[in-house]
């Protein structure tokens, strides 16, 4: 290699990082998503979420999620991102977002005629809090640090992407050492919205 491609070299090289340094920073805050959430079976429960990402000094990225939905029975109500973009039927929004290295990231649900093997709750990637109804209208506002809107291995918009479940009862954030307790994480399930990206 001569002197003048090692200096071309080293320019290319040079604006590479700072065209990653740039993408990075612009990607990572600012991005947003929303969700239309439908009642399962009873068309009078209607409402939607938006999430939005930022990233913390350190460069956590944090993903936070506000949602309002009427027309559930009051009290609190888990809320859990889950692991299909489908609603349709609310079941074939799959088990809990979790895309870690372990498997076994199904949540039993009301649904599986064989309880499935769910030891992750309440640490699954998508679980969030519950969702607490007053006179009819629901609200939530939790961020998390265990998703992100922008890509990489916690991104919410992989393969199939994912949905909301609003369950018909509390998540007890029950933490078990085996298979979960039936119910323990929200029982069936109420209603449910795609998440999508805001372009
Ligand atoms: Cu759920």
């Amino acid at each position: 290699m001569n002197s003048s491609t090692q200096s071309i070299g080293r320019i290319s090289v040079t604006a590479l990082v700072l065209v990653l340094m740039g993408s990075a920073t612009a990607a990572a805050d600012g991005l947003r998503a929303t969700a239309e959430i439908k009642g399962c079976a009873n068309p009078a429960i209607t409402g939607s979420a938006t999430l939005t990402e930022q990233t913390t000094a350190e460069g956590v990225k944090e993903v936070t999620v506000e949602m309002k939905v009427g027309g559930l029975t009051d009290g609190k109500h888990a809320v859990h991102i889950h692991e299909v973009a489908s609603c349709e039927p609310c079941g074939s929004a799959g088990g809990h977002f979790d895309p870690g290295p372990f498997g076994q990231s199904r949540p039993d649900s009301a649904t599986d005629e064989v309880p499935a093997k769910d030891i992750n709750h309440p640490y699954h990637m998508g679980d969030l809090v519950n969702l607490e109804v007053k006179n009819g209208v629901g609200t939530m506002k939790h961020t998390t640090n265990r998703v992100t809107l922008s890509p990489g291995r916690l991104s919410l918009f992989d393969e199939n992407g994912s949905s909301f479940i609003v369950h018909t009862n509390v998540d007890t954030y029950c933490d078990q050492e085996s298979d979960l307790k039936k119910g323990c994480a929200g029982g069936a399930r109420d209603a449910c919205g795609i998440i999508r990206p805001v372009p």
